[in-house]
């Protein structure tokens, strides 16, 4: 497995360092992108610091104004990056502020390497544990889950998160358009909808208190849009059949 992990950054210069060196020594990653939206803290030093540490791993990606900042955007890029290494065989995507584990990512790893074309880390599933999360954002997640559960027809349980380890065809094969944190959700139901192995191992996600999220409830607008997508399309082919 030669695996490609893409890390979104917005003001990520307290922990990015730490999460680097935990990914490196657990998953001994074939690279590192390190993808940066207009940081107003020092992230742009670490990253230097970074790549002069591990030259061989890490890509550093920067966006920049006039260039929108966005966590799909920013996703989307990597992907593009990494899609064009045809060495690369895996993507692991994980958030820069140390509220997903590395050693749950090592987990994920496994199971994409006994087969699975997508392995999602859910908070949702039995054995997964949120600390700190919202409130509001976890109603908000069920909402989404069930009604997209019953959408697609699916168990599996979280389907909302960005933490996951795809092969890279998945990737390359899909048309990608979230610009924001819906691609989250993109990124769990486009496979399951085209048919690929998909599959969830529990994780814990455990909110970083030095954080504030970027997170906004307008946000929920690009997972409504995906919703009603689907609605629409089984309308679609319910009215064929
Ligand atoms: N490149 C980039 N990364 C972002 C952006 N917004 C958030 N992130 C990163 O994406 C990850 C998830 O975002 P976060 O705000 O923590 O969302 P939450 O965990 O759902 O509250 C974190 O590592 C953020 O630093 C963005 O606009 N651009
Ligand atoms: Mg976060």
């Amino acid at each position: 497995m030669n695996l490609c992990i893409l890390i979104p950054c917005h003001n990520d210069a307290m922990t990015i360092r730490h999460l680097v060196n935990q990914l490196v020594d657990l998953l001994d990653p074939y690279r590192i992108i390190l993808i940066d939206d207009c940081s107003t803290d020092n992230t742009g030093e670490v990253f230097e610091d970074l790549k002069r540490a591990y030259p061989k791993h890490i890509s550093l990606i920067r966006r920049k104004a006039p260039l929108a900042k966005g966590y799909g955007r920013a996703v989307r890029a990597g992907f593009r990056y990494a899609c064009d290494d045809l060495t690369a065989t895996h993507l692991l995507t994980i958030d820069a502020d140390m509220e997903m584990r590395p050693t749950d990512a090592l987990t994920m790893v496994g199971k994409a390497q006994a087969g699975w074309d997508v392995v999602i880390g859910s908070r949702f599933t039995k054995g997964g544990q949120t600390y700190g999360y919202s409130r509001l954002k976890l109603l908000m997640n069920r909402f989404f889950n069930i009604s997209l559960r019953w959408l697609i027809g699916t168990n599996l349980k979280d389907l909302t998160i960005g933490f996951k380890v795809m092969r890279i065809e998945v990737a390359r094969d899909i048309m990608w358009k979230s610009n924001e944190h819906g691609l989250g959700c993109e990124t769990s139901i486009k496979p399951i909808l085209l048919g690929y192995r998909v599959t969830e191992v529990p994780i814990a996600w455990i909110k970083n208190p030095n954080k504030r999220s970027s997170f906004r409830i307008r946000m929920y607008r690009e997972y409504a849009a995906l919703l009603l997508n689907m609605v629409f399309e089984r309308a679609l082919a319910s009215g064929r059949g």
